[in-house]
């Protein structure tokens, strides 16, 4: 199999522990940002980060002490220790009639030819999907709201596909939806978006039995993008946040050529059973070594601290081949 991404020599990774039975296992050391990231901070999580000049760099969702949520550009070296800015991140060309900062949270950053898109949920009359880019990570330009409300996930394809810039999204309503299916859109300008697609819905697994959402930038591979995503279960105590996996087509993505029968990853340690939101991992960004096919993903745990996982591209694609809901 190909993976149809850059290298990145210095992706962060450490071995599959041995008494690990699972394809996705945890770094040693997480949470890697706790929740005290900046003394302001009651919580940093749901975040994305990209390879950037040879380091890395990323935008953080950083929950201030009345529990508004704001953006927060990040560095690191090594993609592990992480500089999270100190103020969160100015929008140039801000305009109230795009909506304004009042409220952001799980940013996405995809890089797509020569820019670093940010895509995120804030409030425009409600929540919906903002856009905004930077070349640098210090001066973002805001472009107009992709997505009507209310609309709280959206991820870019990392290319454009048929010459479109293309996305997923997950329409809902104002609130902790108790529904929501995943969703193809596409654009020539960015501005204009359109073509919208049903991608899929929750399936009858009780993991993602309320609903699902996108998560990280899809990872193209030759097989077809392999993308990760969120699945909410709602128990009687309240939902549980999975992530779960499927290959979607290459040229026409919204068609699922495969979708795995079981979740990848499901709260289980401390820092993701015990926070603000117990029992979440929410995955924001998977970054895939074009050269190993290792992944490091980003999740955020219990809607407090940041984690990290590994994984193999080829082994998880082969995986959701052998136990996939959807044949090919
Ligand atoms: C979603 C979003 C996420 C959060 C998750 C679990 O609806 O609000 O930011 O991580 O719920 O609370």
């Amino acid at each position: 199999m190909k993976f149809l991404c850059p290298s990145i020599p210095n992706l962060p990774w450490e071995n599959r522990p041995s008494d690990c039975p699972d394809l996705v296992w945890r770094y040693s050391g997480n949470p890697v940002i706790g929740r005290r990231a900046l003394a302001k901070a009651t919580g940093c999580y749901n975040s994305a980060v990209v390879p950037f000049e040879g380091k890395f760099a990323g935008v953080f969702r950083v929950d201030y002490k009345d529990r508004m949520p704001h953006l927060h550009t990040g560095w690191s070296e090594d993609g592990i220790h992480w500089t999270i800015e100190p103020e969160e991140i100015r929008l140039h060309n801000g305009d109230p009639e795009k909506g304004d900062f009042h409220y952001a949270y799980d940013p996405r950053v995809v890089k797509l030819e020569d820019w670093y898109y940010v895509i995120w949920c804030m409030g425009y009359h409600g929540p919906t999907i903002g856009l905004a880019r930077t070349k640098d990570f210090r001066s973002y330009e805001q472009l107009d709201n992709l997505l009507l409300p209310y609309n709280r996930n959206g991820v870019f394809f990392p290319r454009k596909i048929g010459g479109k810039y293309a996305m997923l999204n997950r329409p809902s309503d104002t609130g902790h939806t108790p529904f929501g299916d995943i969703f193809f859109s596409e654009s020539d300008d960015l501005v204009h978006w359109g073509r919208h697609r049903h991608v899929m819905g929750k399936s009858g697994k009780w993991w993602e039995d309320k609903k699902i959402g996108p998560g990280p930038a899809p990872i193209e591979t030759d097989e077809g993008w392999l993308a990760f995503y969120h699945g909410v279960a709602g128990t009687c105590n309240g939902y549980i946040y999975a992530m779960g996996a499927m290959i979607l087509d290459r040229d026409e993505p919204w068609v699922v050529r495969y979708r795995l029968n079981q979740c990848l990853l499901l709260p289980e340690t401390p820092y993701e059973l015990t926070g603000y939101v117990p029992g979440v991992v929410f995955p924001v960004a998977a970054l895939c070594d074009g050269d190993t096919g290792r992944v490091a993903i980003y999740y955020g745990s219990a809607d407090t601290v940041s984690g990290l996982a590994f994984c193999q591209a080829q082994d998880i694609v082969d995986f959701i081949k052998r136990n996939s809901l959807t044949s090919a």
